[in-house]
């Protein structure tokens, strides 16, 4: 058994996520969590909502909100959405927690002692418009890498460049849309992740096993023209963790708040204090998981996001762990392993959440379970390039995959044993030929399917576990207990009770990515706490003659086409 941190990106609180945001990161971390925990491991799953920075102030505002009060009911709703998806987090927490707050400042405090912040007097935009600086988010303009002419002023979401509020051609005012700016001096601190360079070139040469899209656009921005540009991580703005270096006051600093992605990947560490708080636990309980000399030593710890959060979690964040950890007593833990994918498109254009456009989380539980989307978007999802839903696609999956393949066979076992033997698993025959290979088969392919699922590929394990289910309906298909109880009731016995075995394996197997539909097939089966099949054989031996089953209702019902082209028609436009 080992130990296993995941954490998720952990998504912006102004608003409620689509489902191009949900497949990047927060559900395939689930995937691996779950599948990890049904192997017996140690897991600790956490995620929080972002709540810091010019988003979370520009949201409020449009809310007519105090922004805590804003972030606070927000994240309400993301929780119970999460909760919704089935997402498994060990603790969903908040980037404006106590706990994140005095860690920032923490960090902040050893970088400064390692040399490694320098205060920078600088210009900064200022709309007079307004009445007020202009930082990050607040400007748009175009970026002077690739020409996009939407870039914000933090990062340009078109080519990933991080960027600096002036670095922007042509900048506007993203409040009022002024151009009225004005450049004002004031005085920022800077983390020098120049001087880092080497070493995180190095880590990032280490892994070898990363993948390609991660790796490159790290090496990209490590090495390309000027390569990595020391980060200003302090801002002029009221909401935020205010500046201190640790517990003490930082002099010139005063009003001034640390930028938001300097604070939201350190509470992906905050969040397991939070956890272990909210359950009465001490500081080892987090410590162990965080700390490699308060045993983290031996913790693997892999990341998902989108190709987007790349650079903050190849670079700024891993510049923040090793400049701390330059430092006497600071011992923590750098990611061992970061999954990173492409995006999702929406029916021929981008999911867009300023512009509203695509299924947004809320509204995909609005018109079916958690299920039906988990398998499609994980069994779709954009690994190796872009992917796209389409309503057709998503109708072809879950009509066929779901419910032809997994939930017919589960309807046609249960029910032809409820016709000839009652709902108990029945007695007498035994296995033959058909049954050994159909084992050896079924022994090979889930060692494919886990092999998938420990090198995080993601469609690959879907497709295995769809050639799993396929296997279990050619089976029944061709050993037919239906014709063959006719002349050998025993025969059939044998092969119904075998099937039966079979719903509880695919459950168990199928509980990463469709846990409610396992969970009720368990339930039918009688049979919770089916353990992982290590051996098959045996896992299908498990349910004994005698054992009482129910016949569960529909597992999956089919998308018609008229529900299809009511529901392209109404996620067609904008939401308002
Ligand atoms: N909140 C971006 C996003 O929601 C950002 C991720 C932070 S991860 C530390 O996609
Ligand atoms: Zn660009």
């Amino acid at each position: 058994m080992s130990r296993i941190l995941i954490t998720s990106a952990i998504p912006y609180i102004n608003g409620i996520k689509h489902l191009g945001n949900l497949v990047g990161s927060q559900l395939p971390a689930d995937l691996y969590a779950r599948y990890m925990r049904g192997r017996g491991h140690e897991v600790l799953f956490l995620c929080a909502t972002d709540e810091h920075g010019t988003p979370a102030e520009l949201a409020a505002a449009k809310a007519g909100k105090p922004v805590a009060e804003y972030c606070a009911e927000m994240h309400e709703v993301q929780a119970r959405i999460a909760a919704g998806f089935r997402l498994s987090f060990d603790k969903f927490g908040r980037s404006s927690s106590p706990q994140n707050r005095h860690l920032t400042q923490h960090f902040a405090g050893k970088l400064a002692d390692a040399g490694l912040i320098r205060e920078q007097s600088e210009k900064q935009v200022y709309s007079v418009a307004d009445g007020r600086f202009l930082p990050d988010r607040y400007i748009e303009g175009t970026c002077p890498n690739c020409g996009y002419d939407k870039a914000r002023g933090d990062q340009c979401e078109n080519c990933t460049k991080q960027l600096d509020p002036t670095d922007l051609i042509d900048p506007r005012s993203a409040i009022s849309g002024s151009t009225d700016l004005e450049v004002r001096e004031t005085k920022h601190l800077y983390l020098r992740q120049s001087a880092l360079k080497d070493e995180l070139l190095a880590w990032i040469d280490s892994k070898t096993d990363w993948p390609v899209l991660t790796t490159s656009i790290a090496r990209k921005w490590l090495t390309d023209g000027d390569g990595l540009q020391d980060r200003g991580i302090t801002r002029d703005l009221d909401w935020g963790v205010p500046v201190q270096r640790g517990e003490e006051p930082w002099p010139g600093m005063e009003g001034k708040v640390f930028y938001v992605w300097f604070d939201a990947p350190i509470e992906y560490i905050a969040c397991a204090k939070e956890w272990a708080d909210a359950n009465g636990e001490p500081d080892s309980a987090w410590e162990r998981w965080w700390r490699t000399e308060h045993g983290a030593h031996d913790v693997r710890y892999v990341q998902f996001m989108g190709k987007d959060n790349v650079p903050f979690h190849t670079l700024s964040f891993p510049a923040t762990i090793l400049g701390a950890n330059s430092q006497p007593g600071e011992d923590w833990k750098l990611v061992d392993y970061i999954k990173s994918f492409n995006y999702l498109t929406y029916d021929g254009g981008q999911f867009s959440t300023s512009q509203g456009r695509g299924v947004f989380m809320d509204q995909a539980l609005s018109i079916l379970p958690a299920d039906y989307w988990r398998w499609w978007l994980l069994s779709h999802a954009p690994e190796t390039s872009d992917a796209e839903f389409t309503w057709e696609n998503f109708q072809a999956s879950v009509n066929k995959d779901l419910a032809d393949v997994l939930g017919n066979f589960v309807s046609r076992v249960t029910k032809f044993c409820r016709s000839k033997f009652g709902e108990t698993v029945p007695e007498g025959g035994s296995l033959g030929p058909r049954e050994e290979a159909l084992i050896a088969d079924l022994g090979e392919r889930i060692a494919a399917y886990q092999a998938a699922m420990e090198a995080i590929e993601v469609r690959k394990s879907a497709q295995e576990l769809r050639a799993i289910w396929v296997t279990g309906n050619e089976y029944l298909q061709n050993a037919a207990p239906w014709t063959v109880y006719k002349s050998d009731p025993e025969a059939a016995a044998a092969m119904v009770r075998l099937s039966l075995n079979l719903i509880s394996l695919y459950a168990v197997l199928s509980a990463p990515f469709i846990p409610d539909a396992a969970a009720k097939m368990l339930d039918a089966m009688d049979d919770a706490g089916a353990p992982w099949p290590d051996d098959v054989g045996a896992a299908l031996e498990r349910l004994k003659p005698g054992h009482a089953f129910t016949t569960p209702e529909v597992l999956f019902a089919k998308i018609s086409d008229e529900e299809r082209e009511e529901w392209q028609k109404r996620f067609a436009g904008i939401r308002s």
